[in-house]
């Protein structure tokens, strides 16, 4: 079959094609395939070739768009599977207390952090946000990322909540990123319920079949934390949730253990998101589900506490994600190579098991790995060419973007 692109002499490329064993010494996390030199034929925006060594003739016809990749790495498309993405304002207010000392649930306490944003967000039109959506997505696509996940959760009424998950709809159609939405309408509660918190829930709730109906999103989501949204209430959103057949994420011991992760893997979740304050039974729990344990260092980072066990919950075989968690508190950033430095910095996690983190696992997340997350023929023709030769550079040299260009279903959507 004749391709429309081909990309050759490739140094490094990293399929992220699941090997069944991992190498020898390698860990479990580290079952990913990389082809030293190769290419990669496209054709109708899908993978139709991709190997080791010379292009073969059969793929090249007279209208082949050729790439040479100059022996540099090239990846598939990264992931972003966790972020806040649609909000309006910015809290740089509370940016000094924040670096004071000033515990993140204390700020939400005084009406400050989310119910900020909140307050913002509602009073935002659709339009500043799509626009303030789209300069970030542009951001992201600069740092190679083709897939993100975008949460609502800064409207905590009827009307806010559809606004943000309508933005994410337009989004997928007026920018190359593609969004996956998920309803977050349980990320805090609103001030007028202080004193009515099953009202609230009632009205989450209340709101999951007009979601599903208008298919305004794939998931649902809770801030399952001490202070927030207690296990029991948690549970309850999410299981009326996959009722009304949305596939379910949790934020889950992000600030203090109160087995969240446990309850991710008990409904079934896609992901149990953020894990800092995880327990050894959480661990136990992830390790033998289909759950990723979705880590956010970003906010670790940014918050200056300690970062979830990565290399513990890789070594008793737990499969872990990496995402930003963009959004305007706990994680003011777009750049997921950063994430993945202070992965290998701070988390100790090691290179094969970080891109296999933001590829096919991050894939798995949001349940597309059918489709994208690897580069394997029938698959989507998303991918990244780094300005690197090898994958070490890109986690050591941190700070900056290493992006050369990017495809999207086989077309160049960024270019240095
Ligand atoms: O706006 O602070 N953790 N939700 C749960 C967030 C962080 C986002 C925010
Ligand atoms: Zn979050």
């Amino acid at each position: 079959m004749n391709a429309d692109l081909i990309v050759y002499n490739i140094g490094q490329l990293v399929t992220s094609k699941e090997l069944l064993i991992p190498n020898d010494g390698e860990s479990l996390m580290e079952n990913i395939e990389i082809i030293q030199g190769g290419y990669l034929a496209v054709s109708g925006g899908e993978i139709i070739g991709i190997g080791k060594g010379d292009v073969p003739s059969k793929f090249v016809k007279f209208t082949t768009k050729l790439i040479d990749a100059e022996g540099k790495v090239v990846t598939p498309g990264l992931i972003d599977s966790h972020t806040h993405l649609v909000h309006a304002g910015s809290r740089e207010n509370e940016f000094l207390d924040k670096i004071q000392g000033v515990p993140y649930l204390e700020i939400l306490e005084k009406g400050g952090g989310i119910l900020s944003s909140v307050k913002s967000t509602q009073q935002a039109t659709e339009e500043e946000l799509v626009f303030k959506a789209k300069k970030s997505l542009k951001r992201m696509l600069g740092f190679g990322v083709t897939t993100i996940e975008s949460k609502s959760g800064y409207g905590l009424d009827r009307n806010t909540e559809l606004k943000q998950l309508y933005v994410n709809e337009r989004l997928n159609h007026e920018q190359e990123v593609e969004i996956v939405s998920t309803f977050m309408g349980a990320h805090a509660l609103p001030k007028e319920f202080k004193n009515n918190r099953e009202g609230f829930i009632e009205s989450v709730i209340a709101l999951l079949p007009e979601i599903k109906e208008k298919k305004l999103a794939e998931f649902f989501d809770v801030f399952c934390e001490e202070g927030v949204f207690s296990i029991e209430e948690s549970r309850k959103m999410l299981l009326e949730a996959k009722k009304n057949k949305l596939k379910l994420r949790l934020h889950a011991d992000e600030i203090i253990n109160i087995g969240g992760a446990q309850l991710a893997v008990e409904v079934g979740a896609y992901s149990a998101d953020h894990l800092m304050a995880i327990s050894e039974n959480g661990i136990k729990a992830l390790k033998n589900s289909k759950t990723i344990a979705n880590l956010l260092p970003g906010t670790s980072f940014s918050l200056n506490k300690e970062y979830a066990p990565a290399r513990k919950m890789i070594d008793e075989g737990v499969q872990v994600a990496l995402s930003t968690d963009y959004n305007p508190g706990s994680c003011p950033t777009e750049n997921l190579q950063l994430i993945m430095q202070i992965a290998a910095l701070k988390l100790k996690m090691r290179p094969k098991e970080i891109f296999k983190a933001v590829t096919i696992n991050a894939a798995k997340s949001l349940g597309k790995d059918k489709k994208i997350g690897s580069l394997e023929i029938g698959k989507k023709a998303d991918f990244v060419i780094f300005d690197a030769n090898n994958i070490e550079y890109i986690l050591y040299h941190f700070g900056i973007s290493h992006t050369k260009k990017v495809f999207k279903g086989g077309c160049l959507v960024f270019k240095k």
